[in-house]
């Protein structure tokens, strides 16, 4: 995901920001974005999640990566720039970097400057010989690439951690016909979606036994609380996971424990008893749905890797050639 700044917004921004979090929670049913997620605390749940053994998605696609770097390498070919999108630690990158044949350049993009900077200086000790050239944008909007990619033979976006699902259709649409034209038309896209599959493993993926998923869902709320001077209640709400099937994907909601009123920017903003907020929305998809979603955006699907039990799937995506 988009990560949020930690730092305390400027005034004009606190305005927009509180404008934009008070739209939210006037809709039916109420709304949260969930870049309120990621402050320090919020990024440190996440990062704990993504051990959890129920929730499969980072260590399947590791394990993906472990098992078919060497066949993605061969894929992309010699000379490629590898632009990431939402960089974060970069872990699953270091696996593709370490297959491929003389890589150019490795620019990785996230709004989070700290982590940013953090994470292209350990790879830089690592890969003495590879252009690092850190951008740091906000990738759900146009940011300019540095221009010396141009000398790669192949431009990829590599896109991992099935974040795509957490974009409504229209805008994962948006987004993969943005990387599509940021690779040209000989480059390609390295993209991890994950499956649709039983319910009852999504459920318990976004709502596990330890509760750090409830506690990074409740975290929102602390840090809008911090950031935009609201007074949520986190005792007042419980995490909640469900799957909702007319729209394929998982949804997180916190639920009201009783009529209450929350302030914020001068409003008041009131919840009865049972009401939901949703926070967070992640699409599953079939090798099919992902690849009329692709098609969408001019992009062809030309392989797939997954897991034995087809639980997740790594894909390259290539423009679709006009017939
Ligand atoms: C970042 N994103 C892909 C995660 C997901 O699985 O949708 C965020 C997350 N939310 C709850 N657990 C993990």
């Amino acid at each position: 995901m988009a990560k949020h700044p930690s730092t305390a917004p400027a005034k004009s921004t606190e305005d927009t920001l509180t404008n934009d979090v008070l739209e939210g929670l006037k809709k039916e049913p109420k709304e949260l974005s969930p870049v309120w997620f990621y402050d320090e605390l919020g990024s440190f749940l996440f990062d704990n999640i993504c051990e959890l053994p129920e929730y499969y998605i980072t260590r399947t696609e590791l394990q993906i990566m472990h098992g078919h770097a060497v066949e993605m390498a061969h894929h992309i070919g010699p000379e490629a720039a590898v632009i990431e999108f939402g960089s974060g630690t970069s872990l699953k990158t270091r696996l593709l970097l370490d297959r491929l044949e003389s890589p150019l350049a490795y620019v990785p993009v996230d709004i989070s400057r700290e982590h940013l900077f953090t994470a292209a200086g350990a790879l830089a000790k690592d890969y003495p010989n590879l252009h690092i050239v850190p951008v740091c944008a906000d990738f759900t909007q146009s940011f300019e690439l540095p221009q010396f990619i141009r000398a790669a033979q192949r431009r990829i976006v590599y896109f991992p951690g099935s974040t795509l699902g957490n974009f409504a259709r229209p805008q994962a649409r948006e987004l993969l016909a943005r990387m599509r034209e940021l690779v040209g038309a000989n480059g390609a896209i390295l993209i991890g979606i994950d499956l649709r599959k039983d319910p009852s493993i999504l459920e318990r993926a976004y709502d596990d036994s330890a509760g750090v998923t409830a506690e990074f869902n409740l975290n929102a709320l602390r840090h809008v609380n911090r950031e935009l001077g609201a007074d949520f209640d986190l005792d007042a709400f419980d995490h909640l996971a469900v799957w909702v099937e007319d729209q394929s994907r998982i949804e997180m909601h916190l639920v009201s424990k009783r009529d209450q009123v929350v302030h914020l920017g001068g409003e008041k903003v009131r919840f009865g008893q049972g009401e939901h907020l949703r926070t967070e929305y992640c699409h599953k998809y079939t090798l099919e749905s992902f690849s009329e979603l692709a098609a969408t955006a001019g992009l062809a699907v030309k392989r797939v890797w997954m897991d034995p039990n087809k639980q997740f799937s790594v894909q390259l995506l290539e423009p679709a050639r006009l017939q």
